[in-house]
């Protein structure tokens, strides 16, 4: 009996401890594979994650596809995997096609930590670091509801389907939509690709079709950056309000020249530093957190130069 217990103490033991036993000799490196690189979400994460890297002394890679799409991120991966780090941070660019180069990764007993965005298998990730994005997503429709007067059309324009930070920004929106706010008539979402001539080329043909549309919701940076520059070119914008997620330096202007009424601020640089963080425990076999939810904060013009917000914007560079 003793015995027994004895084993279940030890297996409860290596379960808490980043998934194994092992701890390595030699210098601990970590990769961190960003959704794009050189965009400034991405770059803040990677600022976080390089100056804990510092702190803990250990090797920080950092790599990102030119474009947001899985079929350019997934052979970085596999390239990377190759180079053999002890760790690797990565935000998945889809919820599926992910799986099987992070399965390999596991499999040659690299630590995954996931940052901001998730894969739709429970095994990957020792830990999920991200903003509670469902939670922003209602936050986002209740002040796009505010600025439109809880009445009109509203529209959520996208990434892609299957990104697990946008769907589930969409998802808290649309529950807020639904609970309460019935004078707002939901016009559904349209997907960008992340890229923003395509989200300019959204709004313009929504204004032809719908030219009392009323609100915009715009889920991420690259969206919102586009869908901005075609409602100020329309000369919408006593019409069209507008609320973005991020805040990148092309938001902030947009804010200030009130092309945006509000936007949702994340903390990618805490999201990378504490990644980093998770995957050096993993790695040295200590505990690890299974999830870490990072706060999000609203930005608004009024808001916007006070010390606590420009703390949360979002860098170029670092
Ligand atoms: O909104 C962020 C990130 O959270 C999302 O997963 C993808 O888009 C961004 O990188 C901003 O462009």
């Amino acid at each position: 009996m003793r015995k027994a217990l004895a084993l279940v103490t030890l297996l409860l033991t290596v379960a808490a401890c980043g998934g194994g036993t092992t701890t390595q000799s030699g210098p601990i490196k970590v990769t961190l594979i960003q959704g794009l690189a050189g965009e400034e979400f991405y770059e803040t994460m990677a600022c976080g994650a390089k100056a804990k890297a510092k702190e803990l002394g250990v090797q920080l890679d950092v790599q990102g596809p030119q474009k947001f799409d899985p079929t350019l991120q997934t052979p970085i991966v596999n390239s990377v995997i190759a180079s053999k780090p002890s760790a690797i941070l990565i935000a998945p660019t889809d919820v599926k096609a992910l799986i099987a180069p992070l399965t390999q990764a596991k499999q040659q007993d690299i630590k995954i930590i996931l940052v901001d965005t998730v894969v739709d298998d429970p095994n990957i990730g020792l830990s999920r670091i991200s903003s509670d994005n469902v939670k922003g997503g209602a936050a986002a429709a209740k002040a796009l509801a505010e600025q439109i007067g809880d009445k009109g059309k509203a529209l959520v324009i996208s990434t892609d389907p299957g990104v697990s930070s946008v769907d589930a920004r969409i998802k808290g929106f649309e529950e807020e939509i639904k609970a309460n706010h019935p004078g707002i008539s939901y016009l559904g979402v349209q997907y960008s690709h992340n890229d923003v001539s395509e989200a300019s080329k959204i709004v313009n043909a929504a204004l032809a079709k719908d030219p009392d549309l009323a609100g915009i919701f715009a889920t991420n940076l690259n969206s919102a950056t586009g869908a901005g520059s075609a409602l100020q070119q329309a000369g919408k914008l006593d019409k069209v309000k507008m609320v973005g997620f991020d805040a990148g330096p092309a938001q902030v202007k947009q804010l200030q020249d009130g092309v945006v009424s509000a936007l949702i601020a994340q903390l990618p640089g805490e999201i990378g530093a504490k990644g980093v963080e998770q995957a050096v425990a993993a790695v040295k076999g200590q505990p690890v957190t299974a999830s870490i939810p990072t706060d999000s904060t609203i930005v608004t013009k009024q808001n916007l130069n006070t010390p606590e917000i420009q703390k949360v914007l979002y860098k170029a560079g670092c």
